[in-house]
């Protein structure tokens, strides 16, 4: 009977990053339906195909739910069932081994996309533990983003899609796909239909690309140049905001005269994008007030990251986009704990110094370790040598560059401990394997540290099946293993409400509000100034020298050399209808898109051989996979676009997975990395294709 359906609100979480507000239907202690909320802050009702599936995670028969400890050699599939207490003890007892023989350094705790809570609570743990290196994908997400920002403007400027822009710059994202960190796109959907006009740069024609008044396809890898040319004309035709540079920046002569030479003319043969759209585009973008740069992830994809979004930030700031309703803000956090204070940053006031990047001199304020200064660590020792890890919401064999490395690395590792939701390539080669709970099983908080200027509550739906244990609770008892028991909780919930302390709400009560927002403020630096050192953006870097940064934004060449033998230019996107590598197991989504698809002109397929749906070879200079041939015009004839996170649960253990078989990253590399972040290519990679006959 319909009646019996009692019906929860919660918020979206861990199928991208998260933000829906969801109405979700439970009947007995089961998830029966999910609907978007009509009220749903950053929704307004809207849900995506993900979202509708997402109850489909919880019930999977082949879920893990049971701790497990390896039986046979590592990786071989052999398992034993232990118990919650064995597996915290087994785990506590080899990483204070290791810290007995290397120190607290020789241990890593690692973290894929932050999924709610739980990424903060491990900062914790490692700073309590006493070891300075949180290992995270940030090198290629959002650290870029973010720590550019503060370097040039004293923030993170993020877009404003709850005030109308007269236009938006939609620069490497695409977010009717994908959502972004803190945005649902139904918020631009909404905009665009109100009149907000479209400039994309994207080398794929997506579907904002076609709405667009104007779309640069621009190559692969090449942004740097791009945005100086915009920077170029918007100098040379004197379309800037003329009081905003005069009062609030710092180094623009410098800027003016360092930009001539990034012609639209000139940089055309790099970007492949006719001169006459960029001054276009340009125009557009700095003539319309205000103006939102929707800046996506492929920027942060290259070793060319820094320099790329040095030249945006500029680009936001002369056009008079920062910090205005409807541009670029620094968002206002709602009365909360402060983050320092939640991870317990004082209790390792050395981290900086010891942390593993800070011996590859990376950029300040980067403070989680790029993986592939852990795996050198692990792998030769330097700058020290790093034994042992933890690791939870993450699955590197698959999201690191160099996935063969990453396979080396995990397999040299004298101890390795995993949290998650199902048997992945990465759990099986654990010592350890932790049942995860997961949304909707627990009681979290969303965008808590994100920078977006509000907290989501996520409370529990359902209780999680047979021993799973949310990441928070794993943590709390693991803390008081190899921590001192008095900085951990009876119960984990407490977490939750320290966050929430200052604003004198508890758990409960944030609930029934659903969302906290902080104080909408704009133009905070009439009053404040910028926060960087000279109070002003920073077009010219004032403390360049001493941070070994470049002073203004350069494009330092093609992320690689073009070569002959590698004619192609490879690049990816992510997939609609899974998150990264998570979920090909789920049956709803995977009828959706059943294999890893591969974005081929249709002339190049021709020149090649190539037919729709036949398995293709993909090959770099690193490694080569097979993905399925989808012959599309949405590509330029000398660039593909293969799908990133490929593995296969249904292959089995014997093969790992088949995780060589289709992996994006067996085809990048770590050896090249862009200094500040630590990043390397995973886009503007040189590649050739040919049909797999076998
Ligand atoms: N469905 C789904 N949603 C997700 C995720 C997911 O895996 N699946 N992941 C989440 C995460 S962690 C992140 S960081 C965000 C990222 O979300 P986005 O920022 O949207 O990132 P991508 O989808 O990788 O790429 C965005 C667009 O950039 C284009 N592109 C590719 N190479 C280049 C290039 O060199 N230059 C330019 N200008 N454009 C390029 C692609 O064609 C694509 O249309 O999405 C989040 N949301
Ligand atoms: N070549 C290439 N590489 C990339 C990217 C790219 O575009 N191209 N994108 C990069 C980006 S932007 C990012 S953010 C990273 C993503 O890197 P990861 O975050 O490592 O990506 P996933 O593959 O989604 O792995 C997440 C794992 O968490 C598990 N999981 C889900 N929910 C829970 C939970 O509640 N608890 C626990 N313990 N586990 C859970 C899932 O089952 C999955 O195995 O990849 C990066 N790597
Ligand atoms: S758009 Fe993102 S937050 Fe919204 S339902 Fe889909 S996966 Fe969930
Ligand atoms: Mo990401």
């Amino acid at each position: 009977m319909k009646d019996d359906i009692r019906w929860v609100k919660t918020h979206c979480a861990r199928m991208d990053h998260g933000g829906c507000s969801l109405l979700v239907g439970v009947k007995d202690n089961r998830i029966v339906s999910v609907r978007g909320d009509p009220d749903g802050f950053l929704n307004k009702g809207y849900v995506c195909a993900k979202g509708l599936a997402s109850p489909d995670r919880l019930t999977h028969p082949d879920r893990l739910r049971y701790p497990l400890k390896r039986a046979g050699r590592k990786g071989e599939g052999k398992w034993e069932r232990v118990s919650w207490p064995d597996a915290i003890n087994e785990i506590a007892k080899n990483l204070n081994g290791i810290k007995g023989e290397y120190g607290a350094k020789g241990v890593v705790f690692c973290q894929g996309m932050p999924k709610g809570v739980e990424h903060l609570v491990l900062i914790r743990l490692a700073n309590l533990f006493g070891s300075p290196n949180v290992v995270s994908v940030q090198d290629v997400c959002h650290a870029p983003r973010e720590i550019t920002g503060i370097h040039t403007c004293g923030f993170y400027p993020v877009t404003d899609f709850h005030h109308q822009s007269k236009l938006v710059l939609v620069w490497a994202s695409n977010i009717t796909a994908t959502n972004e960190e803190g945005e649902i796109n139904s918020l631009l959907v909404e905009q665009i239909e109100k009149g907000t006009e479209l400039v994309v740069i994207d080398p794929r024609k997506v579907d904002l690309a076609k709405k667009a008044k104007v779309w640069l396809q621009l190559r692969p890898g090449t942004d740097g140049a791009l945005a100086l040319s915009f920077l170029n004309v918007i100098i040379g035709e004197k379309l800037y905001d003329e009081d905003f540079v005069e009062q609030w920046t710092y180094g623009f002569a410098d800027l003016a005269s360092h930009v001539r030479d990034y012609t639209p003319e000139a940089v055309a043969g790099i970007t492949r994008v006719n001169p006459d759209l960029i001054r276009k585009a340009a125009r557009f973008y700095a003539r319309s007030h205000p103006a939102a740069l929707q800046w996506g992830n492929p920027l942060e994809h290259t070793i060319n990251t820094f320099d790329t979004l040095r030249a945006l930030v500029c680009l936001m700031a002369i056009c008079g986009n920062l910090d205005v309703p409807g541009g670029n803000i620094q968002a206002s956090e709602p009365d909360i704990l402060s983050l320092g204070k939640f991870v317990r940053s004082d209790s390792l006031p050395s981290k900086t110094q010891e942390m593993l990047h800070a011996y590859h001199h990376t950029i300040p304020r980067l403070m989680t370790v790029p993986p592939a200064m852990f795996k050198d660590a692990v792998l030769k020792g330097h700058p020290y040598p790093v034994k042992g890890a933890y690791m939870q919401c993450t699955n590197p064999l698959l999201a690191y560059a160099d996935s063969r490395q990453t396979y080396e690395a995990l397999m040299k590792l004298e101890f390795l401990a995993v949290s998650d939701i199902f048997m992945t390539p990465t759990a099986a080669l654990a010592d350890i394997v932790l049942p995860a709970a997961t949304h909707f099983e627990f009681n979290d908080i969303g965008h808590y540290g994100l920078g977006h200027g509000y907290i989501l509550a996520r409370p529990k739906v359902v209780d999680p099946p047979d021993e799973c244990w949310p990441d928070i609770k794993i943590l709390n008892e693991l803390g008081r293993g190899i921590t001192k028991e008095e900085y951990w909780y009876e119960d984990y919930n407490q977490l939750l409400e320290d966050i929430l302390q200052p604003s004198s709400l508890n758990y409960s009560e944030f609930t029934e509000r659903k969302y906290l927002q902080g104080p909408e403020r704009f133009r905070k630096y009439l009053s404040k100034g910028f926060r960087t050192p000279t109070g002003k953006v920073e077009l010219k870097l004032s403390r360049a020298e001493k941070y070994r940064l470049p002073p203004l934004p350069q494009f330092n060449g093609l992320p690689e050399e073009d070569d002959t033998e590698y004619p192609l230019v490879l690049t990816s996107s992510k997939n609609p209808h899974y998150l990264h590598s998570s979920y090909r197991w789920i049956k709803r989504l995977r009828e959706k898109r059943p294999d890893p698809m591969v974005e081929i002109h249709p002339e190049t397929a021709l020149r090649y051989e190539i037919r729709e749906g036949d398995a293709v070879i993909i090959e770099t200079r690193y490694g080569k996979i097979t993905q399925i041939a989808h012959v599309t015009d949405i590509v330029d004839t000398d660039v593909i676009n293969a799908s990133h996170g490929w593995w296969f649960p249904e292959a089995g253990p014997d093969s790992l997975y088949e995780w060589e078989k289709s992996n994006f990253n067996v085809l990048t590399s770590s050896k090249k990395l862009g200094r500040e972040f630590g990043t390397p290519n995973l886009k503007g990679i040189a590649c050739r294709i040919r049909r797999d006959t076998y």
